[in-house]
């Protein structure tokens, strides 16, 4: 699939240090230790509607990751994936006597848009699940023929992966079975199916219903796949085996995650997956989880119409922690705008207080565990003495705090001074 166009990256004076983040199934913040390329894949979206800002804030989080690894020198492989068949993309279409493809197409171009907008580098690869339908099916032949997974016997044709013989089964979220049922059972999964071998075992294919749409599967069988074996699959062709993040919003710890590394694991008959599972917390709106079935959302899209300005929603977005769950308010927004303004006005000055400690302390922030709060205050620290006039100010400082600020932070402000290393920006 298409990506989208990548924003210029500005390159800072030295490099910035090694990346902690908070890895789910070790339980705390850990060291992430890339070679020379840095490989991530994180979980996109599934394009039944508009991307409100808990997608938003999710995909922020994992752009400070790129942006923090860049900085400290490594090369990234970002993959994300495109959920352009599942059920609600069906439900959705149904519902508005629409075409599902269609549907799809349109919520992915938004959201290419969106994240243009916001400033949010894009994967390397950005694979959606329909056309990878060979390669998973590939995959659950082998898991077949390798006694890991079984067809139902019921004449559905639908296909399940066999958790007894995972013996990484629980390894991401650390859940007990009592919390992985509830879960199963609250986000999609079947666990009172007749005729599975154990309650959480999650589906691979689904066999041919009426009216849906389906292609060749497994055995013959035709049908769509599952959706955990998308993602397994899609990161194995791309980034392979032991990628440094897994990365997602914290609703997908379990199932989501946990299926995606076990159905991995069993296929390679190796481990881990990936080395870290990062999870982004949920950003909220009156009280509640911002959501598609809940239908409590605000939209990139529509505050962009709004004339609200793409900076000050990513500004809004990165002034809470990523692991912090966190509602959507307007007085977020418009303490956004006023920093934003604030810090236009600290880069336009002919000279500022100096940068070096700046660009040293939002290093040393956001490389810890992605600080963004605590690494936008430093900046507000910097505009508020540049502003009150510092006895020593420099005159390369706005320059060198306006390419910090956007590499960093992904926060352009169009007020730089023009003269930068990279030229006219303008
Ligand atoms: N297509 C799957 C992942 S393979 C999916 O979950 N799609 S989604 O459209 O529902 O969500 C896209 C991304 O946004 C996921 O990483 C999800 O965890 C994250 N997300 C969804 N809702 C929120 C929210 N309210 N706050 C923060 N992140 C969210
Ligand atoms: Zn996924």
């Amino acid at each position: 699939m298409l990506s989208w166009p990548a924003p210029l990256l500005p390159t800072l004076p030295g490099t910035g240090p090694v990346l902690k983040v908070h890895d789910t199934s070790r339980g705390e913040v850990v060291a992430t230790s890339p070679g020379s390329t840095a490989r991530m894949y994180v979980c996109g979206i599934t394009p039944y509607d508009a991307t409100h800002l808990g997608h938003a804030a999710t995909y922020l989080a994992f752009d400070l990751v790129n942006r923090v690894w860049r900085d400290a020198g490594h090369a990234v492989h970002y993959v994300q994936n495109v959920t352009d068949i599942d059920d609600p993309l069906l439900e959705r279409a149904d519902r508005d006597s629409e075409d599902w493809i269609v549907l799809g197409m349109r919520e992915t171009a938004l959201f290419r848009e969106d994240m243009t907008a916001l400033r949010v580098l894009p994967p390397e690869d950005y694979v959606g699940a329909v056309e990878s339908i060979p390669r998973i099916v590939a995959h659950i032949e082998d898991l077949l023929t390798d006694g890991l997974a079984y067809v139902l016997d019921d004449g559905t044709g639908d296909i399940y992966h066999d958790v007894s013989q995972a013996p990484g089964f629980g390894a991401e979220s650390r859940y007990d079975e009592a919390t992985m049922l509830g879960f199963f059972a609250e986000r999609g999964g079947d666990p009172d199916r007749a005729g599975k071998r154990q309650p959480l075992d999650p589906m691979l294919w689904r066999g041919e219903r009426p009216g849906e749409p389906s292609w060749p599967g497994p055995r013959g069988q035709a049908g769509r796949p599952g959706w955990h074996i998308e993602c397994a699959t899609i990161a194995l062709d791309t980034i392979g085996m032991g990628f440094d993040v897994q990365g997602g919003g914290s609703d997908l710890v379990f199932p989501h995650h946990e299926y995606s590394a076990v159905h991995a694991e069993a296929l390679t008959a190796t481990k881990p997956f990936a080395r870290a599972y990062v999870h982004a917390a949920m950003i909220g709106l009156d009280g509640e989880k911002m959501s598609k079935s809940r239908g409590n959302l605000v939209f990139v899209s529509r505050l962009r119409g709004d004339g609200v300005d793409p900076m000050a929603i990513r500004l809004a977005l990165l002034s809470g922690h990523y692991r912090t769950d966190r509602a959507w308010t307007a007085d977020l927004l418009s303490a956004a705008e006023e920093r934003l303004a604030l810090w236009q006005r600290a880069v336009a000055l002919g000279s500022g207080a100096p940068a070096a400690p700046l660009l040293a302390g939002l290093r040393e922030r956001l490389s810890d565990d992605l600080d963004s709060p605590g690494a936008i205050a430093l900046v507000d620290d910097w505009a508020a003495r540049t502003l009150a006039g510092d006895p020593e100010a420099e005159d390369e400082a706005p320059r060198i705090v306006c390419d910090a600020i956007d590499a960093l932070l992904g926060v352009a402000l169009d007020s730089c001074p023009r003269a930068s290393a990279l030229g006219d920006r303008g």
